[in-house]
């Protein structure tokens, strides 16, 4: 079975991830359609050896489109995400704007695999921080119960697309920022996304929310501080949990090295812990730096990094693709 596919937002930096890991992973596809703004049209993208013309996105795009991938940003997905719907087509969706719609099934493959089949033709693809989070959370709700998470993010500049990782490379040659608010290059900027009402900003309240979705338990307290730091590719966070029971450290470990998707890297002694440089290319999310939190009765601190295009945003979306065909729910046109 063969899908016709559609990827919106075919040039950007995680359009064309997800042109690469589809490749890589020799997902099922018969005619292939590279749409992007009018900025973008003429480009040609490599898929298989074959050149493909990127075309401008229209309310025609989707005629004849079984799965159609949208990663060209909220405005874009808003518009043309009901359209594509209204033909037919099973959209995955990297944009926030459906996230916490509860019709909407918000998906990490190895988390909550059973929340596709209530999909009404939208998947939506979590933010990239809250996507690693979710994957040791999961894995550790299921035995201790969660009561408590603190989430501080160090994020990579990847995350803003070419804009933030422009800023930073002419940054490190002394020239000044043009799209984040200071310098990016040598600092830490506590500001990603913009600014609520309550002091948090978005990226801090989509960790918040979309943590609480996907675990499907809003009583979790939750509270983020979310870091854009001087780095390429690789987010990293430090997460404290704090549990309703107790735990055993080589039980957290057995669990942890058992819940698909992760990677223990816990030798602090020889220096080995999960790293930004390491994750960068891969499709796991690493997790080290495990020790009690004894602060409290039943706290535990990790460190987790992923590579914030790959898993946080790329792969996630074509192993929701992937898993849509394992379960049968879609079809051909
Ligand atoms: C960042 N996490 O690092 C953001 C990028 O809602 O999909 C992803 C934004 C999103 O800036």
């Amino acid at each position: 079975r063969k899908l016709n596919v559609a990827l919106v937002g075919a040039t950007g930096m995680v359009g064309r991830k997800i042109l690469e890991i589809l490749e890589e992973r020799n997902f099922p596809i018969n005619n292939l359609h590279v749409l992007a703004s009018s900025r973008s049209v003429g480009l040609e993208l490599d898929f298989r050896g074959k050149k493909y013309i990127v075309n401008e996105l229209n309310a025609e795009s989707f005629n004849h489109v079984d799965l159609a991938f949208f990663a060209a940003g909220g405005a874009i997905s808003e518009v043309y995400v009901p359209t594509a719907v209204s033909k037919g087509v099973i959209i995955i969706d990297n944009s926030s704007v459906f996230r916490m719609d509860p019709s909407v099934p918000l998906i990490v493959p190895e988390v909550n695999p059973e929340a596709v089949m209530k999909n009404k033709g939208i998947l939506a693809n979590p933010n990239c921080s809250t996507i690693q989070a979710v994957l040791p959370l999961k894995a550790l709700h299921h035995s201790y119960k969660i009561k408590r998470v603190v989430f501080s993010t160090y994020q990579a500049v990847s995350g803003s697309g070419t804009k933030g990782y422009k800023d930073l490379q002419e940054g490190i040659k002394g020239n000044n920022p043009e799209f984040y608010p200071h310098p990016i290059a040598f600092n830490c900027i506590p500001h990603i996304d913009y600014f609520l009402k309550n002091g948090y900003t978005k990226e801090e309240m989509k960790m918040m929310e979309e943590t609480k979705k996907i675990l499907n338990d809003h009583s979790i307290g939750i509270t983020a501080t979310t870091v854009r730091v001087p780095v390429f590719y690789g987010h990293s966070e430090s997460i404290n949990i704090e549990f309703e029971k107790a735990f055993k450290m080589e039980e957290v470990r057995e669990i942890l090295r058992d819940m698909p998707g992760i990677i223990l890297l816990d030798e602090p002694s020889d220096n080995i812990y999960p790293l930004a440089s390491f994750a960068q290319g891969k499709d796991e999310v690493f997790v080290g730096r495990l020790r009690k939190d004894e602060s409290v009765e039943y706290g535990l601190n990790l460190w987790v990094v992923a590579d914030n295009i790959r898993k946080g945003a790329a792969t996630n979306a074509v192993q929701i693709a992937e898993l849509l065909l394992e379960k049968d729910l879609i079809g051909c046109s």
